[in-house]
């Protein structure tokens, strides 16, 4: 596969913000620093959840190299990074008193961003939930929105003044939907009014958190949405309704409550009967002001109608090269997300892209496992959708790479790689791979 140059910073806005992004449970060593155990510790631990029931209790060991990995992020000349907090590193038990190591953690972590001149770029959550909230129900239970609203604040008040952005939560769809209506990820159940109380909750989680963000006075919030394009497996009406219906799920029930006030109806009649008393009456906590949105994509469906009980859609394998993931590579919904959620919902609130990549294999003859032109193409045709976006008016103001290292891709273990930068799991060494290295060449303005 040719080599794919990459487009230079210049072919972008002035101000345009390039970055990199990880989470904590993903990179860190939750076995680290007094962290707190979470759902994700006992869902690994649970026979058949995951790969090698491989779980983030070294990971990277970021906890420890967490200055070189700042230094690879300046290094390739990225403006912002795009990190997570720990909830029960910083309150092990979900609440009450804090871990001093985990506050202290992050502290370093992101004066060390700001030392070399990164972008601190927060997400409060990305899905390591504290076990003690896990064993009330996790986001079932009412108690845990209001709790993670306390830990926002506890975030906003002791780092609110040197975060560049800040987002409660990471990825809603995954947090309450594929968590517990699909159960590939923990907590892993399979319950549609689990489900529907986690949404709602979810989405109060966020409104909450925003509230206490800006009572902090904590300034450039956002949310971040996964979004997957829906197509048809076939023209039949049946197939259109059944690509609507996930539409629905995957993207609108999250966008439609966050800018609507509302959720799609194509939602309600699944999930209406089984949401939390009330729920009506709380989109005015739900739609808090936001000063942006982030988008990540990877990939898109094809949806087939089946018999069966709401939604009745099944996936169906597409035409379009795979990535590791076998996630069809279409960059073209990336640029038509970006245009339909300005035209749809977000109108002209700032937009990122704050998370795209692919997982891409090591190749036979490269046991560095750095080459990888896979990743530069999927990039360079991904660039080019941001580019096309921008065209059409989108108020589009940064792009990130999901990820900066190899890390623990959640139910699948350390087998899926998706850094710019290669982890040997057996030593921990850091090598970027060719990718890191195309991308330095575009963004370093000094041409260094
Ligand atoms: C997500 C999460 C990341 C994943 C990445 C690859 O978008 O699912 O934010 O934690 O690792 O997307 O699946």
């Amino acid at each position: 596969m040719a080599q794919t140059a990459l487009p230079p910073r210049s072919a972008f806005p002035e101000g345009f913000q390039f970055g990199t992004a990880t989470s904590a449970y993903q990179i860190e060593g939750h076995g680290f620093g007094g962290a707190g155990p979470t759902h994700w510790d006992s869902f690994a631990a649970t026979p058949g959840n995951v790969e090698n029931a491989e779980n983030g209790a070294v990971a990277c060991d970021h906890y420890h190299r967490w200055a070189a990995d700042l230094d690879l992020i300046a290094g390739a000349g990225f403006d912002a990074y795009r990190f997570s907090t720990s909830w029960a590193r910083i309150l092990p038990d979900g609440w009450g008193t804090p871990n001093p190591d985990g506050l202290a953690f992050y502290d370093r972590l992101i004066d060390g961003m700001l030392e070399r001149g990164i972008r601190p770029a927060a997400t409060l959550y990305h899905w390591e939930l504290p076990q003690a909230l896990a064993d009330i129900g996790g986001w079932r239970n009412r108690e845990t929105p209001r709790r993670f609203a306390d830990f926002a604040e506890l975030i906003g008040r002791n780092y609110g003044d040197r975060l560049w952005s800040t987002a409660p939560i990471n990825e809603p769809m995954c947090v309450a939907w594929l968590s517990h209506f699909d159960g590939m990820l923990a907590p892993g159940m399979r319950d549609i009014r689990a489900t529907a109380r986690a949404v709602h909750h979810v989405l109060l989680g966020h409104g909450l958190a925003i509230a206490a963000l800006r009572g902090q006075g904590v300034g450039n919030l956002g949310a971040v949405v996964n979004l997957e394009w829906a197509h048809p497996a076939s023209e039949n009406p049946e197939d259109v309704q059944a690509a609507a219906r996930y539409d629905a799920i995957y993207n609108r029930m999250f966008l439609g409550p966050l800018f609507e006030g509302a959720y799609p109806d194509l939602v309600l009649e699944g999930l209406g009967l089984h949401l939390p008393e009330r729920w009506e009456d709380e989109f005015g906590t739900i739609r808090a002001p936001l000063d942006w949105l982030g988008l990540n994509y990877y990939t898109c469906k094809r949806l087939a109608s089946v018999p069966g009980p709401w939604p009745h859609y099944a996936e169906r394998p597409g035409p379009l090269p795979v990535t590791d993931m076998e996630w069809e590579i279409y960059p073209d919904g990336l640029r038509d997300f970006l245009i339909r959620t300005t035209q749809e919902y977000s109108g002209d609130l700032p937009l990122y892209v704050t998370e795209n990549g692919l997982a891409a294999g090591q190749r036979t003859g490269d046991p560095s496992g750095t080459e990888d032109p896979s990743r530069i193409a999927y990039l360079a045709s991904h660039l080019e959708a941001v580019q096309a976006a921008l065209a059409a008016g989108v108020p589009l103001k940064g792009y990130f790479v999901w990820s900066l290292l190899d890390n623990y891709e959640w139910a699948l273990g350390y087998a899926k790689r998706f850094g710019l930068v290669h982890v040997d799991f057996d030593t921990l060494d850091r090598t970027p791979k060719a990718s890191y290295h195309a991308l330095r060449q575009a963004l370093r303005q000094d041409g260094t």
